[in-house]
């Protein structure tokens, strides 16, 4: 893939909502993009998802400005590539920094397909047409406030509702919004706020039918989650533990999860993501697409990721309208009744919006091959 140009942009955005979770509230969104332009024009558009503050992991948008201009951008001016696989073996000395890795590797899938002409999702091997989205609820002042924003997000034909929870605003609360939405998918999401302490306390949630219940113990624990799950019925999914398909393997060997949320920046790309969906394909474990609060470059890439054929759990990835007043591609993504129609132009699909891509850009380097 002869690269001829690679630009680094920084970018600020403002939710339109606050979104709570139980290690913070973010406000609006830093994150960079990265574009990798070939010889004859082709533009790769990949984004990163570490947030400003290591909240969520290690990693933040300036670590990953710093891995990507200081490491990841040199040996791919140096050796070139083939195919976007091949940046496993050119970054596999480079520990961690798993979102850094995967802003670069997102961009050169993307120019990889355009200069295939075919989208993403069939450059992946993605099988379906549609995906099915849910919506992730944050964390709110009232549970009146959550109830009004499950009955509107219900109404936009969500297929499930994710409720973040936290010790003080889970099990009370979750029964209430069951008790309101008697047969309604729904799950929750504890970003690792709870300990074996809490065992007990968990239990309840088994009487509430919930789907799943993602990350309840340490962001870098598969051990007591596994203890976890042969205590309680509902089943665990595993976000912030997942690094590697390495991990996958020994969360599900272990019994630590039922469920694996796959999110490609977490796990160092695509070519990672398609590896851990492969396995949990061969061992019937379900995997859904989780969100990071994703511009349309983030969420284009979620979307094709969506159409490989054992995601079969409704993802995170809602329209971008319910994030932000203006997005940086072209149409934004739309989700009618919880469905994403897949687009099939080359590549992520969507155009990007070069004036609004420019409005949010704060600052810009730029890598001539
Ligand atoms: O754990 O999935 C998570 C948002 C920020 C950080 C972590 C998470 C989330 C979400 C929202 O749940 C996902 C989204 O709507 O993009
Ligand atoms: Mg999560």
């Amino acid at each position: 893939i002869p690269i001829k140009q690679i630009k680094l942009r920084r970018l600020s955005m403002q939710l339109k909502n606050p979104f709570t979770t139980s290690f913070g509230t973010f406000r609006d969104k830093e994150f960079l993009i990265l574009e990798a332009i070939d010889e004859v024009g082709n533009r790769g558009f990949g984004e990163s998802v570490a947030f400003a503050s290591p909240w969520y992991s290690e990693e933040t948008v300036q670590t990953s400005a710093h891995i990507l201009e200081d490491f990841l951008i040199e040996p791919i001016k140096n050796h070139g590539i083939t195919h976007p696989d091949d940046l496993a073996a050119l970054f596999s000395h480079i520990k961690g920094n798993n979102m850094a890795k995967s802003v670069i590797e997102g961009a050169i899938w993307d120019l990889y397909a355009k200069r295939r002409n075919e989208s993403l999702a069939q450059a992946l091997g993605g099988t379906q047409q549609e995906i099915e989205v849910g919506v992730s609820l944050g964390i709110k002042p009232t549970v009146k406030d959550l109830l009004t924003t499950i009955e509107q997000q219900l109404e936009e034909g969500y297929k499930r509702i994710k409720i973040k929870i936290e010790p003080g605003w889970d099990v009370d609360v979750l029964r209430e919004v069951r008790a309101h939405f008697p047969d309604m998918p729904m799950m929750a999401d504890a970003n690792s706020a709870y300990t074996l302490d809490d065992v007990d306390h968990l239990k309840k949630l088994d009487d509430l039918d919930l789907m799943m219940i993602e990350q309840p113990l340490a962001h870098d624990d598969i051990v007591d989650h596994a203890q976890l799950q042969a205590s309680m019925d509902t089943p665990i999914c595993l976000d912030e533990s997942i690094h590697s398909l390495a991990d996958a393997r020994k969360a599900i060997q272990l019994g630590s999860c039922q469920i694996i949320n796959i999110k490609i920046g977490r796990v160092g790309g695509l070519t990672e993501s398609k590896r851990i969906h492969d396995y949990c394909r061969e061992q019937g474990v379900p995997v859904w697409c989780g969100g990071m609060l994703e511009a349309g470059v983030g969420r284009a890439h979620n979307i094709a990721l969506t159409t490989l054929p054992q995601f079969t759990l409704p993802g995170d990835t809602a329209s971008s309208s319910l994030y932000w007043e203006e997005d940086i591609i072209n149409p934004e993504v739309v989700a009618k009744n919880g469905m994403i129609q897949v687009p099939d132009k080359p590549g992520i699909g969507y155009d990007i919006d070069d004036h609004a891509l420019d409005k949010w850009t704060t600052a810009t380097k730029t890598f001539d091959f």
